[in-house]
């Protein structure tokens, strides 16, 4: 109690904020403190204190990949021994800044957040630089006019995440002796890194392959019900003429395929459909025969975001870009062995 109440008294530039700005940092920090109690995070009578306080703000829970995401820093966070200040933006970048601007107020040690979109970030991203105190990337990516505003990225390499999804296209349609194929996109939130990325890598990879045409692009926002809108929306246009869907996450490919379904056409058969994230109910449905291929993206970046953070406080070096794994699942394998996907 004692720590929190130096922090207030300490909070840079206090003596000259506004009178209700003050009050809204003293009403935040009673927050966290409050949660903290309540969730148990508080100091408690012999409990050992956290190694390192890490203020994280989440995007959101758009998705299945989201949530496990979240789930997954939050399990991390405990068997590290860090302690996690997590705020969920519920997909607006307004809540990301403010949330920042909370940590930065209560001092964490270090702050991370996964950027709903790349721009937009410079100022609250100065004064977490003014203040101090690293920050972390997590999942996905910046662009900012000054550089050194982040310490490093822990995220999937989403352009080659696309460049997966176009090679088992190129590789279906040499096996299936196509001559021409008409591709319809639904692409992830406008202006994230994921979008953009998965976006070029595809369109790079199949740009030399003249049998490939991409008749629509269309933005489903990384949700299920856009999804279902966007594909609804493509059959009425195109139609049969439709041979590929390529969809930058699960979620949306599973609302696409109820629409697809609706409109009497076989997914994975009539129309080739290749998705990214690799989600349990996703995997399930690929091995139905549903989804022809889906490119993982893991969302268990929680060890690897505790081990940085840790690093950071005891004053190590930490990599400025650090990659997970990726692999991908297809009908060219067999996936009756596969490990349950746990998101
Ligand atoms: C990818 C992540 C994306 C997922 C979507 O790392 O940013 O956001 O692919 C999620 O499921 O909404």
């Amino acid at each position: 109690m004692n720590n929190v109440k130096k922090r207030i008294r300490h909070v840079p530039g206090a003596r000259g904020m506004k009178y209700k700005r003050k009050i809204r940092i003293l009403v935040t920090v009673c927050m966290f403190l409050i949660t903290g109690l309540l969730s148990g995070c508080g100091a408690k009578e012999g409990a050992e204190e956290p190694k390192v306080l890490l203020g994280f703000s989440q995007l959101g829970s758009e998705s299945a990949w989201r949530i496990g995401n979240t789930r997954d820093i939050e399990k991390k966070a405990g068997e590290y021994g860090v302690g996690l200040m997590l705020e969920n933006a519920n997909q607006k970048q307004e809540n990301q800044i403010a949330a920042i601007r909370r940590f930065i107020a209560y001092k964490v040690d270090i702050i991370a957040f996964s950027p709903i979109v790349e721009e937009g970030w410079d100022n609250v991203l100065r004064e977490a630089k003014e203040a101090g105190i690293p920050v972390i990337l997590v999942d996905r990516d910046i662009s900012t006019k000054e550089s050194g505003l982040t310490t490093c990225l822990i995220g999937a390499d989403f352009y080659k995440e696309g460049v997966m999804a176009a090679e088992y296209l190129i590789r279906k349609t040499d096996a299936l002796g196509l001559d021409h194929v008409k591709i319809v996109e639904i692409t992830g939130t406008e202006d994230s890194t994921p979008m953009r990325k998965r976006q070029a890598g595809f369109m790079d990879t199949i740009r030399s392959d003249s049998r490939m045409e991409v008749i629509s692009s269309v933005n489903g926002d990384f949700l299920k019900s856009r999804g279902a809108e966007c594909m609804r929306q493509l059959l009425e246009t195109y139609g049969s003429d439709i041979d590929v869907v390529y969809s930058h996450n699960d979620e949306m490919t599973l609302g696409a395929l109820s629409e697809i379904e609706a409109a009497g056409y076989q997914p994975g058969k009539d129309i080739m459909i290749i998705s990214i994230d690799g989600g349990q109910d996703a995997i399930n449905v690929l091995k139905e025969g549903k989804i022809n291929c889906i490119v993982e993206c893991t969302p268990m970046l929680g060890s690897t975001l505790m081990e940085t953070a840790l690093k950071l406080k005891n004053g190590e070096q930490v990599d400025p870009l650090i990659h997970p794994e990726e692999k991908y699942f297809s009908d060219e394998m067999d996936l009756s062995n596969l490990e349950p996907r746990g998101y």
